[in-house]
């Protein structure tokens, strides 16, 4: 790296001398043109986006301790607000990390091991991954914690002032390149009787987690790219598991181990973080898949209108369950609906993009979309998930600590202002 690096560095020094000399003597301009022609092979060398972009995700790995008061974040947010289309650039895509950095992990050095229940326990390198034949995918991640305590503070759970990268930014979409599970196992031979696998990861916490073993057969994905490149360090490099549809904490990042077994391992994540505790003292277990869900990103919460007249409504709607068929808008308070239209491409557990034409008329809107998928399951409002959790709604006016709000989806109404101003009227 130094060798490559320091006829730059040398040259770096020469401009700075230049520069001053050149400041000294004639104008600012020389100056600029001759900066122009110095770092060009270092910033093209792997792009970087225009200066006048400034999108950036928010928050810190951090999970515990919960310090009371402090802003209490679950990872890094994707900016939902100024996406464009379905797909995250990975530099964007949410983190949930669980307190850890991501690994520094050479790939050359890493291995999975598939062992447990099976005829012949193998190990295998990444390049020997990779010699397999690879398929790409589109499939969103969400944490099951979005849009749960809004990544605000504990109290109160749902400032009006909440973004839409706030309330749903654990969630981002991605082309995921790899190997199907199911090839690797075959190889390994899954034995009678065998009905969950146990994922595990490589970094100091060991992130762990059993997925049944008929998922796993199903489409399961061993991925080592994202978006055309390999995958980001946070997202997991070299590689990890993709279980398209469920809940984010099943896609194993930095994964080095599959345990093939006959029963849930009960690992930490899933057994004291994890299931959703109810006011009944009950608990949903293993409850996996994602269930409809759509958010307006654009305008959404902190945003604001200029002029009265013209505006798209538009952003993101998804489904655990398969393909989203139908996504409604409604701009006053969920009175009337109208069908927004689904750009192409409509890929199953995949970020589906809407959007529907609005004049606004400079009167106070209420903002909100209803998805519907494939199987036919519509997008609860709160009301409605209160009824099927067995919780009144004061039960989402709980602190994070105390109320779970695992799997939480649903509808999520913006107020627009008379002024203009857009903010969150979930609560
Ligand atoms: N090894 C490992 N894998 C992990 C986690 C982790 O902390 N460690 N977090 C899980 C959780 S809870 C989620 S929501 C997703 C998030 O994936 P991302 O960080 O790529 O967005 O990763 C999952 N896989
Ligand atoms: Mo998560």
């Amino acid at each position: 790296m130094s060798s490559k690096r320091s006829p730059r560095r040398q040259f770096l020094k020469n401009g700075a001398a230049l520069a001053s000399f050149a400041a000294g003597a004639i104008s600012s301009s020389s100056g600029k043109l001759f900066a122009a022609d110095v770092p060009s092979a270092d910033l093209h060398a792997y792009g970087q986006r225009s200066r006048f972009e400034n999108d950036v995700r928010i928050g810190s790995l951090a999970l515990w301790p919960i310090v009371p008061g402090a802003r209490r974040d679950y990872g890094f947010r994707s900016p939902l607000q100024d996406s464009m289309g379905i797909i995250t650039p990975a530099s964007l895509h949410f983190i949930i990390s669980h307190g850890h950095e991501p690994p520094d992990i050479d790939s050359r050095d890493h291995q999975l091991m598939i062992h447990g229940m099976v005829d012949r326990p193998l190990i295998f390198t990444l390049d020997e991954i990779k010699r397999l034949p690879s398929v790409s995918r589109l499939h969103f991640l969400e944490c099951h914690g979005n849009s749960a305590a809004a990544g605000i503070t504990g109290e109160p759970r749902k400032l009006t002032s909440a973004t839409v990268q706030d309330t749903h930014g654990l969630t981002s979409c991605s082309v995921w390149t790899g190997v199907p599970l199911t090839l690797l196992l075959g190889q390994v031979g899954v034995q009678k009787g065998a009905s969950w696998i146990v994922a595990e990861g490589s970094e100091t916490g060991r992130h762990t987690k059993s997925i049944p073993l008929e998922k796993a057969m199903d489409d399961c994905l061993l991925a080592y790219g994202q978006n055309g490149e390999a995958l980001r360090p946070e997202q997991g490099y070299p590689l990890r598991l993709l279980v398209p549809g469920w809940q984010g904490i099943n896609n194993v990042k930095w994964l080095r181990r599959i345990y093939v077994v006959d029963q849930p391992y009960m690992a930490m994540m899933e057994s004291t973080k994890y299931p959703s505790p109810r006011l009944d003292g009950k608990s949903r277990w293993f409850e996996s898949e994602m269930g409809p869900k759509s958010v307006i990103t654009r305008p959404s919460g902190g945003q604001q209108l200029g002029s009265r007249g013209f505006y798209e409504i538009t952003g993101l709607a998804w489904s655990g369950g398969g393909a989203v068929r139908r996504v409604e808008v409604s701009v006053d308070g969920g009175r009337t609906w109208k069908d927004a239209q689904l750009q192409q491409p409509i890929v199953p557990k995949a970020h589906t993009r809407f959007g529907l034409s609005w004049t606004w008329n400079g009167e106070e809107a209420m903002l909100q979309s209803r998805c519907t998928d494939d199987q036919g399951h519509v997008q609860p409002t709160l009301a409605e998930l209160s009824k099927y959790w067995g919780v009144d709604a004061d039960y989402f006016r709980l602190p994070p600590t105390t109320a779970d709000m695992g799997n939480f989806n649903s509808i999520q109404p913006w107020k627009v202002s008379r002024d203009g101003s857009v903010s969150n009227a979930l609560l």
